[in-house]
Parts: C-alpha cells; structure tokens; sequence
C-alpha cells in the first residue's frame, strides 16, 4: 500500500491512531466489504446506516451509469429534469398520506437545516413571525452544520463551536437504564418525558415556538427506543400549541424500523420528515425533506412569478442522485425490504439479547434491524472500551458502528439469519478478551 495517508484530513476519525494503523475498504457486494488486504468482512453497520439494500446492487449500479452518459447535470432553479417529478411521485407514494411534498437536499445536514428554515418561515407566511424558536432533545443528532448542532443534543459535537443558533432550547433525553435495561423492543417506561415538552412550552411560551425536532429512534447517541406511547404524546402536545413536529428519519427512514418509515412503525405523523442515507442506498448523496400539504400551501401564495421559499442547493435533485434513488426504490420493491426488518426483527432481537450477561453489558436495545448494546466504561476513559470492540471486531472480519460505549448494530436489511449469528458471535468474542 502505498499511497500516503496525509493530506486527507478524515471526518469524525481518530486521524493519528487510523494512519498508524489504517482500515481501507477497496470493493463491496451484499453484505460484504473487501479490504485492502484481500479480506471479506461482514458489514454490521449498512456502511454508515445507509446501505440497506446492500452494497453495489445491480439495478442502482446501472442506472447510476447510464444516468452519468445521459444528463450529467440540470440547474435545479427554476429548471427540472424528469427524473426529480418521478421520484417525488414514488416516495409520496411510501409515506404516511399526510405528507405529500418533497423537497430535495444533498445530504441529511442538510435536511435538517431545510426542515428548520422551513418551520420558521411557515410561521411567518402564516402571521406568526415571533414563532422562532427551536426545540431539539438531549443527545439528539440532527446532522453537523450549525442548525443542526443547535437542535442536536451530542456535547461533543456542540462544545469546541461557540454559542450556534439564538433561540434554541431541549427537552430531556428518553434514555432510562434503571427503569428499562434490557428491554425487548420499546421501553414500558418513559411517556411522561414527553410531558418535559410542557416545561420548556411553560418557560418560553408556546407563541415563539416554531417547531420540535426528535430522531424517532435516536441512532448516533447510542440507540435510544423510544419509551411506548413517548411519541405519541409529543404529537399531542404539539398539536395542541400550534407547534410543528418534525421527525429526522435520517437513520430510520427506509425500512430500517420495518416499515418504510418510523412513522409508520410507531403511528404517529410528523409535519415535516427529513431523510438521507437510504433515500440513495448510500450510493450517491441526497437527501430530502417530506412536507405535509398544508405546510407546503402557506408558501403558495403572492404573485405568481415569484419564488415563494428562499432555499435550495446547486445539487439539489442531481440527476445522478435521483437516478440513484429510482434505482434504489426499484431494488427495495422487488426484495420486499421495506418491510424486511419487521420479518427479522425477532430472530435478531432474539440473537442480540443472547449478550445479556457477557462482560461489562449493561444494557441491549432493539427495533427492526437496530441494535444498541452498551457497556461499562472503563473508568476515567470514556469510549475506550466500546473503540477495543470495534476494532476487535474489524480484526474478526466484522464491521460494527460504536460511539462512545455502546455498540450499534444496523445491518443491511437483506442480512440472513447465519450472519446474524456472525455478526452477534465476533460481538461475544470481543467482548470475552477485552
Ligand atoms: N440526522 C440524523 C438523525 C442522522 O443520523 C444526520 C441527520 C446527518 O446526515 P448527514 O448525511 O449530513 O451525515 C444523521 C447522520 C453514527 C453516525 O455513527 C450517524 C450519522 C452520521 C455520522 C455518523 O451514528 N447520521
Ligand atoms: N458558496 C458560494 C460562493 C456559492 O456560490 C455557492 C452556490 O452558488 C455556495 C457556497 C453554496 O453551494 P451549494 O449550493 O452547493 O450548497
């Protein structure tokens, strides 16, 4: 190998640790990467939760690559190519009917920053410009530019950059292991932390509220389920103060929870849903941002020729993206994985829960292919032990997700029941000899 490793200054990486002792990935098919060194090893985390179909599918390979010799590009501004209207019409198509709009973004940051921008300025279209204020929740993620980080709830990605957006407040976090360790599916407990919403409503008055954002489940904090009927009261409370709910389906869109969106899994519909990652199959980067027809209308209104949201991106709808999505929605549809997980769902919780009482489990999370499982920190060095997993795994052959100390598991939804095993099995291992 020998191409140098310095110029590339890596995203969320241990950059000094990583050129020490690099992890190069060279091909991918199925469940399987290929490194560098010639070895197969079982993806446990769809890539970066994005891969759901799978890695190189044929039918988005081929329409990436025709797409490329056809239109390489087409301004999105007050131009459209047809692939953008074919696209919107068929995810419409998948979601919760309510939501009838979608406007297109390159990546799930950027969704998030849409479906906020969006929020605010639905409330100003509607005569109540002073509803400015965002809510987001303890350990949220909602992406890494500033609105994101402002919402977000994750320490680490708020601390070292100042004081981000005005006007932002959170409500508290779902995650309750004296309560609800080890508990198969959503937790028993915990609605009320919905009722946290009242106290922040309380506090700043529901009349400068714009909007609540929340991960239906929260992926990158460590897998978070949300408590039964948690979501459902937020919906409520929402709905009683004129407050838009927005759901960042970013991980959990596209099958993931076992049905296309969370959503629909838990019942409840949100005003506006961002996505990313498996809008694509993780292929090509886009995301979007699903609205409800009565968000949408507020903004049609004024003079015809003129633009009536003040927002988008030169890759917004990219041909290559869009072509990729239709390839992707094709693949989902003829595997039936939209709803995979829910197929899956017990015989991986069933494996996953196996882990209770191996060393330093504290705690084993699941909903469809989604697994959290978190460990005790060694003491005085956070994420230490959850980093050894990870790289005894990547040494078994096994590609597993953690952050901080908790292992989380998202595998492509076309995993088979042997890799399960597999996957669960260098997990115990690791676990065993660190
Ligand atoms: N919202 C949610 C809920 C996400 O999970 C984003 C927004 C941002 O998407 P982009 O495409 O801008 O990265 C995400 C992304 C992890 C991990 O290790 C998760 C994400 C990104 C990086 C790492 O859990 N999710
Ligand atoms: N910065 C400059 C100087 C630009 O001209 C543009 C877009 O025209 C941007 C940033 C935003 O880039 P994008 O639309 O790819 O987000």
């Amino acid at each position: 190998m020998s191409t140098a490793l310095d110029a590339y200054w890596m995203p969320f990486t241990a950059n000094r640790q990583f050129k020490q002792s690099p992890r190069l990935l060279t091909r991918a098919e199925g469940m399987h990467y290929i490194d560098d060194q010639g070895r197969q090893v079982l993806d446990g985390a769809a890539g970066l939760w994005c891969v759901n179909a799978g890695h190189n599918r044929p039918k988005i390979v081929q329409a990436i690559q025709q797409q490329a010799a056809e239109l390489d590009y087409a301004p999105p501004f007050q131009m459209g190519h047809p692939k953008a209207f074919e696209l919107a019409e068929r995810l419409v198509k998948l979601l919760p009917e309510e939501l009838t709009k979608v406007f297109y973004t390159n990546s799930g940051s950027e969704a998030v920053e849409t479906a906020l921008k969006m929020a605010i300025a639905y409330h100003r279209a509607r005569g109540e410009g002073q509803r400015t204020r965002l809510i987001g929740r303890e350990r949220g993620y909602h992406g890494v530019n500033f609105g994101g980080i402002s919402v977000g709830g994750i320490s680490t990605n708020r601390k070292m950059f100042g004081t981000m957006l005005g006007g932002v407040d959170h409500i508290r976090h779902t995650h309750d292991l004296a309560r609800n360790a080890f508990s198969i599916g959503l937790p028993a407990y915990g609605a009320e932390f919905a009722d946290d919403l009242e106290r922040v409503i309380a506090l700043h008055d529901a009349s400068t509220i714009a909007a609540v954002i929340v991960e239906p489940v929260a992926g990158s904090t460590g897998v978070l389920i949300p408590p039964q009927g948690y979501l459902q009261r937020l919906r409520e409370i929402c709905d009683r103060h004129g407050i838009l709910l927005i759901f960042d389906e970013v991980i959990t869109g596209f099958g993931r929870t076992g049905s296309p969106f969370a959503a629909q899994t838990f019942g409840v519909v949100p005003d506006l849903m961002t996505v990313a990652k498996g809008l694509t199959n993780g292929c090509v980067p886009m995301g979007a941002v699903f609205a409800r027809q009565s968000v949408h209308d507020v903004f049609m209104n004024g003079p015809e020729h003129l633009i009536e949201f003040f927002h988008g991106y030169t890759y917004s709808a990219h041909p290559l993206a869009c072509a990729a999505a239709l390839g992707t929605l094709d693949t989902y549809e003829e595997d039936g994985l939209l709803t995979r997980a829910a197929e899956m769902e017990g015989y991986f919780a069933e494996q996953l829960h196996s882990l209770k009482g191996e060393p330093n489990v504290i705690d084993v999370r699941n909903v469809g292919l989604v697994g959290g499982v978190e460990l005790t920190p060694i003491a005085g060095e956070p994420a230490k032990r959850g980093f050894a997993a990870f790289l005894d795994c990547w040494n078994q052959g096994v590609l597993i997700r953690t952050t901080g100390d908790t292992i989380a598991l998202s595998p492509p939804l076309i995993i088979a029941r042997d890799q399960i095993d597999q996957l669960i099995g260098a997990i115990r291992t690791a676990l065993r000899r660190l």
